[in-house]
């Protein structure tokens, strides 16, 4: 049995980062997708009535998406080298993690999930806000991101939680946007090429279920 228990919707979401650094590291989990109709139920037993949660298998269970990011990376040795790097690494995988809710907020609107679901469909997007998310924001950010993964990763030549972090991100929104989007960033291509490359990665990526968020 997998030590780890990661549950979440299923959808990739604010987790397939996650699930890109267990498929990353060759570490077993147990990915449980709740299905929305299951989640009315759940939801007041989790510690903050939200997902992902992470079942670190210590009786200990952990929650907000870039906090399990962050540690599972240095479970799997895949921090930065000193507190500046590791600094660096966080505040770049915060900036994806704004982005990506910048995103959601353009294509669910302002209803929470919990509205959305309560509803049972999800509203019509704002296309205006989401070609000036594509088109406008999104390319500043990638750009930069792209001039400091000039050693082959971010901020230097290995690879460390955040490059698996971005390659599950990008996947993410690449699906979300309906779009390849990394064209005229080689770097960030790199990475992700690299990380999607893994073997295990691969065979994570063969088993997933198809999603369309
Ligand atoms: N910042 C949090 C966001 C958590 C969050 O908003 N989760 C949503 C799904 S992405 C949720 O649980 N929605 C169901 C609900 O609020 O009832 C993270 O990254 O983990």
């Amino acid at each position: 049995m997998a030590q780890y228990k990661l549950t979440y919707f299923n959808v990739k979401g604010v987790s397939e980062p996650i699930r890109y650094l267990f498929a990353y590291a060759g570490v077993e989990f147990e990915d449980e997708r709740v299905e929305k109709d299951a989640w009315p139920k759940m939801k007041a037993d989790k510690p903050f009535g939200q997902l992902p949660v992470l079942d670190t298998g210590d009786a200990f269970v952990l929650t907000q998406s870039v906090a399990i990011a962050r540690y599972l990376g240095k479970k799997f040795n895949l921090s930065g080298k000193d507190d500046l790097h590791n600094a660096q690494l966080d505040a770049l995988v915060d900036h994806m993690a704004d982005l990506q809710s910048k995103l959601s907020k353009a294509l669910l609107g302002s209803q929470t999930p919990a509205e959305i679901f309560a509803r049972g469909s999800i509203p019509p997007p704002d296309t205006t806000e989401i070609a000036k998310f594509e088109n406008e924001l999104l390319p500043i950010f990638l750009q930069k991101f792209n001039a400091i993964a000039a050693e082959g990763f971010f901020y230097g030549s290995q690879a460390t939680w955040a490059d698996v972090y971005f390659a599950g991100w990008i996947d993410t929104l690449e699906t979300r946007l309906k779009n390849e989007i990394l064209g005229s960033y080689p770097n960030l291509t790199h990475i992700k090429r690299i990380i999607q490359e893994t073997n295990t990665v691969q065979n994570y990526l063969e088993k997933r279920p198809f999603t369309t968020m």
